[in-house]
C-alpha cells in the first residue's frame, strides 16, 4: 500500500525544521550569501535543536531519524538556504561510509565523539586530478607498525576547514586501482592535517569548502573503517545516500523558487491585472510545480528503498539528475517571472539560481550520475514495481 501521509512524529520533525528555517536561517540567508559567512551560531542552535545529526542513531548522539525522515527535514531546511542547510546536514554524507563499514565500537568512538560538537564531519574523496574519476587518487596510506601514515591532499571538501571528524579515502596500494582504496576515520586533532585554500564560490556561499593537506599523519589500525581495499565501495555506497539527499536539497531549492514566483505572479500588476492571470505565466507555474512534485516523489521513493535495505544506486543517481536539472530549470524560470527585480543582486531567486547550479555538479556531475544509472541498467533494468 502506498501512503504519503506522515505520522504525527514525522509531522513534528518537518514542523521543527520549517520553524527553525524560518526563524533562524531566513533572516540571515542573503547576508551570509553575500559575505560567504560560516553559519557558526546557526549550527550551534541546530545542534541543540536535534537538527544536525538527524539520521545518526540516538545511542551515538544523533536524532535517530530514518533516511526518509532525514530527507523530509532536508527539503524543509534547504527551502530557506541550501548553503547553510548543507553544513547542518553534512554528517549524512560525511559519516555514511563510517556508518556502513564501521564496527559498533568505531561508531561509538568516532561518531559518538563528533556528535558532542556542532562542527560535524567531512567527506574527503576528491583530489585535484581525481574528481569524476575518483578511483585514481594519489593520497596514500602506508603501513607503519600496526597503523598507517597518510600523505597527500584533498580538494573541494565541504566543511573541510571546520570538521571535527574526517572520513578520508586513501590508497594502500595504487597498483590495485579502486580495490586498493581504504576508508579511515581521522579526528581533526591528529597532527599533520592543515587547511589550504578556502574556496570563493558562485553559489552555496555560506557553505565552507576547503583544500586539505596530510603530511605524515599517523593513525592506528582502529581508524581503518571496514577492510583494507573496501574504501571505494564504501564511498560509492555513501554517495548513493548522498545523491538521494541532493534530490531533497534540490526539491527545497525548487519549491522556494516556485513559491517566490507564485507570490510575485499574484501581486505584480501589468496591463491592469496580476500577471498570474496570463496563461503565459500560469503555464510556467504549472510546469514548475510539476517538477517540484516529481522531485519530491523521487526522494521519497529512494529514501524508502534505503530504509528497507534495497540497493538504489541507479535510482539515487537518476533522482539526483532529475531533481537537480529540475531545480536549475525552476530557478531560471523564477528569475524570468520576476524579470528585472529577480535578476538583481539581493533578490531571493537570483541566489536560488546560483545555488541550483551546484546541485548538477556535486556528489557526481549529472553526466557521471547518468553513467552510473546507465551502466546499472545494462545489467539490471528491473524497477520497484
Ligand atoms: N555500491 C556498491 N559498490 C559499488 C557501487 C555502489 N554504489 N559503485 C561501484 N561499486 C563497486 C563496483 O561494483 C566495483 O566493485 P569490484 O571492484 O568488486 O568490481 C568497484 O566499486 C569499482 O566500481 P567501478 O568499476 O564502477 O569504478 P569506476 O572507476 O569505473 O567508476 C564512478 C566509478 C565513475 C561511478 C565513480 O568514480 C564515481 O561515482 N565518480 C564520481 C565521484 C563523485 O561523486 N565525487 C563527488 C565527491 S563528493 S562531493
Amino acid at each position: 500500500m502506498i501512503d504519503f501521509s506522515l505520522t504525527e512524529e514525522q509531522k513534528g520533525m518537518v514542523d521543527l525544521a520549517r520553524r527553525f528555517g524560518k526563524d533562524r536561517i531566513r533572516p540571515v540567508a542573503l547576508e551570509y550569501d553575500r559575505d560567504g559567512t560560516y553559519p557558526e551560531e546557526i549550527l550551534k542552535e541546530a545542534h541543540k535543536a536535534g537538527l544536525m545529526y538527524t539520521n545518526i542513531p540516538r545511542e551515538y548522539g544523533g536524532s535517530g531519524m530514518s533516511h526518509l525522515e532525514h530527507y523530509l527535514v532536508t527539503e524543509a531546511l534547504n527551502y530557506e538556504c541550501c548553503a547553510i542547510s548543507q553544513v547542518i546536514g553534512i554528517s549524512h554524507l560525511s559519516m555514511g561510509a563510517i556508518q556502513l563499514g564501521g564496527t559498533e565500537d568505531q561508531q561509538k568512538k568516532f561518531i559518538g565523539d563528533m556528535t558532542k560538537s556542532y562542527r560535524s564531519g567531512c567527506f574527503c574523496l576528491t583530489e585535484p586530478h581525481a574528481g569524476s574519476d575518483a578511483g585514481i587518487m594519489n593520497t596514500t596510506a602506508s603501513r607503519k607498525g600496526d597503523g598507517y601514515v597518510i600523505n597527500g591532499s584533498k580538494c573541494y571538501i565541504t566543511n573541510g576547514q571546520y570538521a571535527d571528524l574526517l572520513c578520508l579515502f586513501a590508497t594502500v596500494d595504487k597498483s590495485k586501482g579502486t580495490r586498493g582504496i581504504s576508508c579511515f576515520a581521522v579526528p581533526r586533532s591528529t597532527p599533520g592535517i592543515t587547511v589550504g585554500r578556502i574556496e570563493d564560490k558562485m553559489g552555496h556561499r555560506a557553505m565552507n569548502v576547503a583544500e586539505l593537506f596530510f603530511d605524515n599523519v599517523e593513525i592506528g589500525r582502529e581508524n581503518l573503517i571496514g577492510e583494507e581495499g573496501q574504501g571505494f565501495k564504501l564511498a560509492m555506497m555513501a554517495l548513493d545516500r548522498g545523491r538521494a539527499n541532493i534530490t531533497a536539497v534540490s526539491t527545497g531549492i525548487a519549491r522556494r523558487a516556485f513559491d517566490e514566483s507564485a507570490a510575485y505572479a499574484r501581486e505584480r500588476v501589468q496591463f491592469g491585472q496580476p500577471i498570474g492571470n496570463f496563461q503565459a505565466i500560469q503555464f510556467m507555474l504549472a510546469d514548475m510545480n510539476t517538477l517540484v512534485m516529481a522531485s519530491r516523489a523521487l526522494y521519497l521513493q529512494v529514501g524508502w528503498m534505503l530504509d528497507n535495505d534495497i540497493r538504489c544506486s541507479k535510482e539515487a543517481a537518476s533522482a539526483k539528475c532529475f531533481a537537480s536539472d529540475a531545480a536549475m530549470k525552476v530557478t531560471t524560470d523564477a528569475v524570468q517571472i520576476l524579470a528585472g527585480s529577480g535578476y538583481m543582486k539581493g533578490a531571493v531567486v537570483e541566489k536560488l539560481m546560483r545555488d541550483a547550479k551546484l546541485t548538477q555538479i556535486f556528489e557526481g556531475t549529472n553526466q557521471i550520475n547518468r553513467m552510473v544509472a546507465g551502466r546499472a541498467l545494462m545489467s539490471d533494468s528491473s524497477g520497484l514495481f
